[in-house]
């Protein structure tokens, strides 16, 4: 299930994709669910996006967030032992799991601007870890994921602010003209994992009429003492709660600079995200 070339490239790359890890029957069920959910109500921390103007259509469809909170499939899903047995191969131990996200991204909707997770989830020590299910089988058209290959080897860099036209969060990160941003092409099955440092995001589903629903889990190092106050509490792979304490509002960011004709990242001053802001 999980190949040699798989743990080479997330040690390489900083991600991989694990093909067909759930069943064709599994996806068509996740996908009722979750339709079935936002037909019926809203939740806490459902997000249509900053700026999102009346016609936008991330405003039928907004992201959830932390539904393992209050969903039993969702808190199955973070806990299934595929995901489990993937991320112990990479980690090189068991993680906690600290938060789920549903995104629909219809036809016409915003991407997320390029970013790191572990600005947001402040992981002492270590970094975080993704899990992101494909429940449509995802293209350029409709907005699939770009990652920066390599990009996990570097520290959290200070943010700018992102195109509102193109993404639905405002801030991303300033990149290298050299930097290797790769589409990720993958169907409904197949999941993607990813290194918390990793700078990865996605564009407009510029489609028809295509969703691009993904099941998203976030995960830590199962040594981590700190995490953001929004991911408490973390959870242990059988579900029981792990305490760990609050990670600083703040710390040390990046910035691009030229050095001998080259461009290398030095560390500047603080411009991380305040607490109460999440991924
Ligand atoms: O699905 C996307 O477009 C972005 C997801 C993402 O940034 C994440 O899972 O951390």
């Amino acid at each position: 299930m999980i190949s040699q070339a798989n743990i080479e490239q997330m040690e390489h790359d900083g991600y991989t994709v694990v093909r067909q890890l759930f069943a064709p029957e599994e996806v068509e069920a996740y996908k009722e669910h979750y339709m079935r959910l936002r037909r019926d109500g809203s939740y806490a921390g459902d997000f249509s996006g900053v700026a999102a103007g009346e016609t936008d259509p991330l405003k039928m469809y907004p992201r959830m967030i932390h539904m393992h909170r209050w969903d039993d499939l969702s808190l199955r899903w973070m806990l299934d032992p595929r995901i489990n047995r993937a991320l112990t191969t990479f980690l090189g131990q068991e993680p906690f799991a600290v938060q789920t996200m549903l995104y629909f991204k219809p036809a016409g909707a915003r991407g997320q601007a390029l970013h790191q997770d572990n600005y947001y989830l402040r992981v002492q020590p270590g970094t975080c870890m993704a899990a992101w299910l494909a429940l449509d089988d995802c293209d350029e058209h409709n907005g699939c994921m770009q990652v920066a290959a390599g990009s996990h080897a570097w520290p959290l860099l200070c943010t700018v602010d992102a195109d509102l036209n193109q993404s639905f969060t405002d801030v991303t990160v300033p990149l290298p003209a050299d930097a290797d941003v790769r589409p990720v092409l993958m169907q409904a099955g197949d999941v993607l994992f990813f290194n918390g440092q990793l700078v990865h995001g996605s564009y407009p589903n510029s489609s028809q009429d295509r969703f691009r629903r993904s099941l998203i889990g976030h995960y830590i190092q199962g040594d981590a003492e700190q995490v953001g106050r929004w991911y408490h509490p973390a959870l242990r792979m059988d579900g029981s709660v792990v305490a760990l304490d609050d990670s600083p509002d703040s710390s040390q960011c990046g910035v691009w600079v030229e050095r001998n004709g080259e461009q290398v990242i030095e560390i500047a001053g603080a411009n991380l995200v305040d607490a109460d802001i999440h991924d």
